[in-house]
């Protein structure tokens, strides 16, 4: 059977990473993406084994980045099966009145407008065969606000809107689309949320079982190995401890 290829962003860590790994295991040829170029070169290494795996290093937020590194794709690599927008993070954590303009700008440009970037670089392929998957990772924050989440949950709503709206514009062309929002996962998201505050990042799983990426690629394993007939499209997905965006039962 013919390897389908898929593209994922924010594969250098957390769930693009999880996903890359069992990827590579379950007949897909793989092109990863993201900014650190030596974290690329290793799982690229590693999956090397497994399938055929190429790297895209570029930042989401660069539309002339993005555009020429999937312009640039050797022609085997180009007619691209599935796109999983999976690169964004929170970037601060603080009320609206004393939130910082260049935490708004990282989660609008990297969550909203990076995914936009992205999707419009593969998406005209896909139409052009009548074919393709597109995985966006939301967010229980693109269901529901939280507190001091403000901009973090009005990207993630933007990216629930978004996939609601690729799925309708792109039915024509028998396009998948389906949306994951998970709840709390073990990721380096805390800590780039936290800027860097380990202590700070490790307060946000205490005392409970948070997903892990591997979790989270489990379902989207599922997701794509569904019949041609059937689309999963939207997964809310968390921790058993976690019972909304703000009620989690921790151990003592
Ligand atoms: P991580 O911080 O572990 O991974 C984020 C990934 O995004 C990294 O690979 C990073 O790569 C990439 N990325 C960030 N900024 C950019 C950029 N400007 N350009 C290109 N790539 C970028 O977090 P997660 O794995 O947890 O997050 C993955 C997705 O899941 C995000 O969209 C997040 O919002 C979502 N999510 C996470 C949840 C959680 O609790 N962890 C819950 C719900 C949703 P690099 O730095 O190398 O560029
Ligand atoms: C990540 C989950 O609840 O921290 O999107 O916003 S949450």
């Amino acid at each position: 059977m013919n390897k389908r290829i898929a593209l994922i962003t924010g594969a250098t860590s957390g769930i693009g990473e999880a996903t890359a790994r069992l990827l590579s295991r379950s007949n897909f040829r793989l092109i990863i993406c993201g900014r650190r170029a030596d974290r690329l070169a290793a799982l690229q290494q590693a999956l090397r084994e497994q399938t055929e795996v190429i790297s895209l290093s570029f930042d989401v937020r660069d539309q002339q980045s993005v555009a020429k590194a999937i312009q640039g794709l050797p022609e085997e690599w180009k007619t691209i099966d599935v796109l999983i927008n999976n690169a964004g993070n929170a970037h601060g954590l603080d009320p609206i009145q004393k939130g910082s303009l260049e935490d708004w700008d990282a989660m609008i440009d990297i969550n909203v407008k990076g995914l936009l970037y992205v999707s419009k670089g593969v998406i005209p392929g896909m139409t052009a065969r009548n074919k393709g998957h597109i995985v966006n990772l939301g967010s229980i924050a693109g269901k529901e606000v939280y507190p001091n989440g403000n901009v973090y949950c009005a990207s993630k709503f933007a990216v629930d809107a978004l996939t609601k709206g690729m799925r309708m514009d792109l039915n024509p062309f028998n396009i998948k689309v389906t949306s994951i929002n998970p709840g709390m996962v073990d990721t380096e998201f805390s800590l780039v949320r936290f800027k860097g505050d380990d202590e700070k990042a490790a307060q946000v799983y205490k005392g409970l079982e948070p997903l892990k990426g591997e979790d989270i690629a489990d379902i989207i394993r599922y997701v794509l190995e569904a019949p041609t007939h059937v689309v999963l499209a939207d997964i809310t997905v968390f921790p058993t401890a976690q019972g909304s965006s703000t009620l989690v039962k921790r151990n003592a």
